[in-house]
């Protein structure tokens, strides 16, 4: 009886790129959704795929992710951009829970056409943040979105898996959070592109930086490749954020010039690809929904009836049939 039944994929892409929030919003939710009509919406996205400058900000919670990003999306539109905010909980299966205080944070730009939020879950989904985000990304892109900010929690994986689907990673941190020894820890030293020292209005904050910044100097880099910026800011007064905006610059026609861009680009669509295969075969495995073929030759393994081997041969083999 729904209205929404009589939506076509084709009328949701054309409208999503006229820029509709409604409709943008419509096809995040199918890739939250799982839906069977994403095949169908990714084909007609593609042609307009490969504008957006997609950067990741990540960081231990509460360092100021969606403070920063604010001011960022303030700073970008002030040069006339379009902007998404995709806020990822991984944590989380329910969208928008968690984020709410984010929607707080990001009420200045509540009205403003040429932005759009949006918070999403991963967890719960058969491929996780791996496979729910780059297809959200796709849909931004599609949608005309010049830059998109990427906002992820720094817990587990999360943050590496982020960086892998961002042109820039910006890692966060702050004074008083015992940030430098979580960061050898975390290993975030390999993934940000820019560290961002935020609540610089506190004390500690150029202690923070010193260390960073050693810490970074111990690794060894080869001849042109790039070294990581630090940039002090205070994300709630928009303080330093004219500069992190000159490094966001910086850093993209580093990549551009380097031939960084294209092969970040083609290694993120490989794990994209990857994504999208690996869930598709668990998912003929039946790998989340009760018994499955893989349990039965788990069970046969376990019983000596059969070797890992063998196993995984048989699995295979009847994906192909
Ligand atoms: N003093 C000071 N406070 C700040 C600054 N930036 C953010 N805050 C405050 O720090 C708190 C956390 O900020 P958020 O932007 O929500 O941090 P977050 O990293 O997004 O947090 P999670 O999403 O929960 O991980 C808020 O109360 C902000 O007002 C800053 O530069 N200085
Ligand atoms: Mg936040």
């Amino acid at each position: 009886m729904s209205r929404r039944r009589d939506v076509t994929v084709p009328d949701l892409v054309e409208r999503a790129r006229a820029g509709e929030a409604r409709a943008v919003a419509r096809l995040i939710s199918l890739v939250e959704d799982e839906s069977p009509l994403l095949r169908e919406v990714m084909a007609a996205l593609a042609p307009h795929t490969g504008h957006a400058q997609v950067i990741g900000i990540t960081g231990s919670p509460g360092v100021g992710k969606s403070t920063s990003t604010s001011a960022l999306v303030t700073e970008l539109r002030r040069a006339g951009k379009r902007v998404g905010v995709l806020a990822v909980d991984p944590s989380s299966p329910f969208s928008g829970g968690a984020l709410l205080g984010d929607r707080v944070r990001m009420q200045d730009h509540a009205l403003d056409r040429d932005v759009y939020i949006r918070s999403m879950a991963s967890r719960g989904h058969l491929g996780g943040l791996a496979w729910t985000t780059p297809q959200a990304l796709r849909v931004l892109d599609a949608a005309g979105c010049d830059v998109v900010l990427v906002e992820t929690v720094g817990v587990g994986q999360s943050e590496v898996e982020i960086a892998g689907m961002a042109d820039t990673t910006m890692v966060l941190l702050a004074p008083g959070m015992g940030d430098g020894i979580q960061a050898a820890k975390a290993g975030i030293l390999e993934i940000g592109d820019l560290y961002v020292v935020n609540k610089a209005d506190r004390e500690g904050a150029d202690q923070v930086r010193r260390d960073l910044r050693s810490m970074l100097q111990l690794a060894q880099l080869p001849e042109g490749a790039w070294r990581p910026s630090i940039v002090k800011t205070v994300a709630h007064k928009g303080e330093g954020m004219d500069e992190l905006v000159a490094e966001i610059d910086r850093h993209r026609a580093w990549l551009e010039s380097s031939g960084e861009l294209e092969r970040r680009r083609r290694r993120r669509a490989r794990d994209e690809i990857e994504a999208i295969a690996v869930t598709a075969l668990r998912r003929r495995w039946g790998d989340v929904h009760g018994r499955s073929e893989l349990d039965d030759l788990a069970a046969a393994v376990v019983a000596g009836e059969t070797d890992p081997y063998a196993a995984a041969d048989e699995l295979l083999a009847s994906f192909t049939d």
